[in-house]
């Protein structure tokens, strides 16, 4: 536990007491960590008496997460069709900056409404009132953990199954360099609370659709090699995304970035979808985060890009080929030695 938890969870625990109506939000395309943290900090918030208000944001409640406990306190929403002036805190959860409340419209908090921001993204701007990034941690899962021992709650089986997901995933299942002994000891003793999440996450990792399986095909097929092969790229063109009259949602499957990381030699990987004409949405993933920080790049290049030294992800705003030479030119630049050795 940081001594930055120790000394700012009095602080929020004040805020939230004084508060009477709390909004939380999901951030787009929700993992189980900002979903399983909406749903913990949910049910935390309305043991205390507090009128809570969760909205999943600017895309879909995922289908392979339906078996949390009360997933439906999560409404379909996003931040421009609710009423900002009828709550006076938004705790802001798992989100590294405005853009991953809504991406519709820039975000402007009017004065009645207090913000917290509870994150683990390095990249976080600290963009609230009070901010709680802890970098060093896995998940916020496993930061609200801690918060709520040091608030003294009683973590519920439904909490405790909640957090555990959260922590299980943005570990990758407790093999990412995030992962330490403390993370382990949190995600136990949420274990020893409910042990019953096997269920849950088979369903999180065969829960797929077909058209997921054919977007990944699609990647795979159009994967281009540089700098020696050590740079390896994936790219679907919007004429695909059209041809099959693809959502959004369905045409993010082609995001196989951690896929392509599986390739022995194929030390940082990018999958490029242009889902929309001339919106490429990148995502990045490394073998080795301690040579190739991808997060680097993910913030140089494009718009709202942002994340972890081994995964990360931007958006840029330039048809594909273009936005293609754009990203191999920063990642060059970011990193000289790559197809050098
Ligand atoms: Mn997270």
């Amino acid at each position: 536990m940081t001594d930055q938890i120790k000394e700012l969870a009095s602080e929020i625990l004040e805020v939230i007491l004084k508060s009477k109506k709390i909004l939380l939000h999901c951030h787009p395309y929700p993992d189980p960590d900002s979903i399983g943290s909406v749903l913990a900090m949910s049910e935390v918030l309305k043991h205390m008496g507090k009128e809570v208000f969760s909205i999943i944001g600017d895309t879909e409640y995922p289908q392979n997460l339906l078996g949390l406990p009360n997933y439906k306190w999560i409404q379909p929403k996003n931040f421009t069709q609710i009423d900002t002036s009828e709550f006076d805190l938004f705790i802001i959860l798992d989100s590294s900056s405005t853009a991953q409340i809504t991406r519709l419209v820039p975000i402007v908090f009017p004065d009645n409404m207090n913000t917290i921001v509870i994150d683990h993204h390095p990249t976080n701007s600290k963009f609230g009132k009070i901010n709680l990034v802890e970098s060093s941690y896995s998940s916020t899962s496993q930061i609200l953990y801690e918060l709520f021992k040091l608030w003294n709650v009683e973590v519920s089986p439904d909490t405790a199954v909640c957090l555990f997901m959260g922590i299980y995933a943005d570990t990758g299942g407790f093999k990412y360099l995030n992962s330490t002994p403390e993370t382990i000891f949190v995600a136990s003793e949420l274990v020893k609370i409910n042990p019953n999440y096997h269920k849950l996450l088979f369903d999180l990792e065969n829960s797929k659709k077909p058209i997921e399986i054919e977007m990944v095909g699609l990647a795979f097929s159009s994967v281009e090699k540089y700098f020696s092969n050590q740079v390896v790229l994936s790219v679907i063109r919007y004429e695909e995304i059209k041809k099959r009259n693809l959502s959004k949602n369905d045409a993010m499957e082609g995001l196989v970035a951690s896929q392509l990381r599986t390739v022995v030699g194929w030390d940082l990987v990018a999958s490029l979808v242009e889902a929309e004409h001339n919106v490429v949405t990148v995502s990045l993933r490394t073998r080795d985060e301690n040579k190739f920080d991808v997060s680097k790049i993910a913030k140089t290049v494009g718009e709202k890009g942002g994340g972890h030294k081994g995964a990360a992800g931007t958006t840029i705003m330039e048809p594909v080929s273009k936005a293609k030479a754009t990203l191999l030119r920063a990642i060059e630049q970011a990193f000289p030695e790559l197809g050098k050795q």
